[in-house]
């Protein structure tokens, strides 16, 4: 059956995913769908690369419990797109009734999308995005990574003002739907402010990745010659930290750091004044997708992309919420 959708953007207050984000999304403890019937979801996930993408992961599975009606088939691609299309074809040919993906980067999704969609298996996307005809998949539900990037910028524009600002990027990973739009809007936001972007490489959001990258880049540039950088994620920032002690600064005062996350460790670095501006990325989207799978499947219309609201910390925001965040 071919479900008609609302094309158009629906955005969810963080407070209400929170609200959700802890249960599970069937009050009846029936079957997902209502109807009765397991449903059989293949959920391709992007690997385990950070601290979000353990919270992403462990909110998935609660929403697609078998309480709540789902048999889950569970995939880690361990951040190779190759082994993640792999995995998407592994469950059409399973003939599963629904199909959830994370893709890890943007490109390269139209063959298999165009394949499920001839064994009539919708997709459902959660938290990055594909460049691919969005006719080849149902919904997509995330956070607007664009406006992330902005936020963090605006930051860095009004922390710097106009004194001559060295900054380096630790990226994600490349190709990825976040990091380019992190890219972009932090671009945007800090164009014609003092900040001189010198430069710039990814560090797969893995802490590992940013503090390799962290160390060439006090190795070609000192202490000294860096004043800001901005991380693409906590993880990678909390390599950086490392980096930056072992190389005898300070972190968040001879340089200064801003990320996106807001993941527990990378709270408790912007507690303790390491980290010194965090852009929020909510992950706990499973109740989102279960919920947008059972609509799907019922034939219901369902919103084309699914937003869900973002806040951010400065160091003293982050002391009065940490621990009263449930990630
Ligand atoms: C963002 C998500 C990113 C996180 C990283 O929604 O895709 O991937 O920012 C994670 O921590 O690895």
């Amino acid at each position: 059956m071919k479900t008609k959708f609302r094309t158009g953007v629906a955005v969810l207050g963080a407070l209400a995913l929170f609200a959700t984000g802890c249960g599970s999304s069937d009050s009846d403890g029936g079957s997902a769908d209502g109807g009765g019937d397991t449903i059989k979801v293949g959920f391709a996930q992007t690997g385990s690369e950070s601290g979000w993408r353990s919270a992403n992961t462990e909110s998935m599975k609660e929403a697609f419990s078998e309480e709540n009606g789902f048999e889950l088939v569970f995939n880690a691609a361990d951040n190779d797109p190759a082994a993640q299309i792999s995995a998407v074809r592994s469950f059409i040919s399973q003939g599963v009734d629904a199909i959830v993906i994370a893709p890890i980067v943007e490109d390269g999704w139209d063959d298999v999308l165009q394949e499920a969609a001839d064994a009539d298996i919708p997709v459902i996307l959660e938290d990055r995005t594909v460049t691919a005809s969005e006719d080849l998949y149902e919904s997509w539900v995330g956070l607007d990574f664009k406006k992330e990037g902005v936020m963090a910028g605006e930051w860095a524009a009004a922390e710097f003002g106009s004194e001559p600002t060295k900054m380096v990027v630790l990226e994600g990973t490349t190709g990825s739907a976040p990091a380019n739009d992190r890219a972009e809007g932090f671009d945007e936001a800090i164009a014609g402010s003092s900040i001189e972007k010198i430069d710039s490489q990814t560090g797969e959001f893995t802490r590992d990745g940013g503090k390799t990258v962290m160390e060439g880049f006090l190795q070609k540039y000192g202490v000294d010659g860096i004043d800001l950088v901005y991380a693409h994620n906590d993880d990678m920032a909390l390599g950086a930290i490392e980096a930056i002690e072992a190389a005898g600064g300070v972190p968040g005062e001879d340089i200064k750091i801003v990320s996106i996350d807001a993941v527990k460790d990378g709270m408790q670095a912007l507690v303790d004044g390491k980290i010194n501006f965090i852009v929020e990325c909510n992950p706990l989207l499973g109740d989102l997708a279960a919920e947008l799978v059972k609509d799907v499947l019922a034939g219901e219309e369902v919103e084309k992309t699914v937003y869900v609201e973002d806040q951010s910390f400065t160091q003293e925001q982050a002391a009065e919420v940490i621990d009263s965040r449930p990630y």
